[in-house]
């Protein structure tokens, strides 16, 4: 993969798994097209998009022949054949446990505050302000299984000196929590890794205000 050929990102500034993936790439010194799926006026749920991503769902990869879902699955792909820096610890335990804190942002966080749950709330009559806690609360729930997890290991990032899967599944996750009022006071590894991240270019450059679709 160049920068010149037909690898193609469809995302939305504000999609925390598309983040993910722009880290990743940052991180590989790689880059792909950008193009964008405006999530709040619904287009993932139009036919144009659907024919892309039947799943209706940003991040999105293609890279010629390869069409491909799930931000771990292209984080872990592109990881594979693009091995430096590696995204995952060298050794078994260490790798097992970034994929644990990965996992556990994106299996047990991200899907109950997303858009489309969200939006199904509001269907269901539920209101802003109970909608605001609904996502706090789950994103604190986390937070804090993540936190109790990371106290046992040095940083400044999750597992170390370098940034990791976890790392890239942390800080997209941090900035979700801020955008819904979440007190990160809970959880200060949380917070370093933020701050140690927002020092690397391949995380300050995959910032939702930096993209070209940020409003
Ligand atoms: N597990 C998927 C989650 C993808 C996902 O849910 N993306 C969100 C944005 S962060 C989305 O497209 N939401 C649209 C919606 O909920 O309608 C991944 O990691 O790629």
């Amino acid at each position: 993969m160049t920068e010149d050929n037909n690898v193609v990102l469809y995302g939305y500034f504000r999609s925390t798994a598309a983040y993910r993936v722009r880290i990743a790439l940052g991180l590989k010194g790689l880059s792909a097209e950008g193009r964008y799926v405006h999530l709040r006026k619904g287009e993932q749920t139009q036919e144009a998009y659907l024919k892309v991503n039947p799943a209706g769902l940003v991040p999105y990869w293609i890279d010629g022949d390869l069409h491909l879902a799930q931000s771990l699955a292209i984080i872990e792909y592109l990881d594979e054949t693009h091995p430096q820096p590696p995204l995952l610890p060298k050794d078994a335990v260490s790798r097992a446990i970034a994929r644990e804190i990965a996992l556990a942002v994106c299996c047990d966080i991200h899907p109950v505050g997303n858009l489309r749950v969200l939006n199904r709330l509001i269907e269901l009559g539920i209101d802003d302000a109970a909608r605001t806690k609904w996502s706090q609360h789950w994103i604190e729930t986390g937070f804090a299984a993540i936190e109790a997890r990371l106290s046992h290991l040095s940083g400044p990032f999750a597992l170390g000196a370098q940034p990791t899967l976890a790392d890239i599944c942390i800080v997209p996750q941090v900035f979700n929590a801020r955008r819904f009022g979440v007190d990160l006071a809970p959880y200060p590894r949380i917070r370093a890794i933020d701050a140690a991240a927002a020092k690397l270019e391949a995380f300050a450059t995959a910032e939702p205000g930096r993209q070209p679709d940020a409003e």
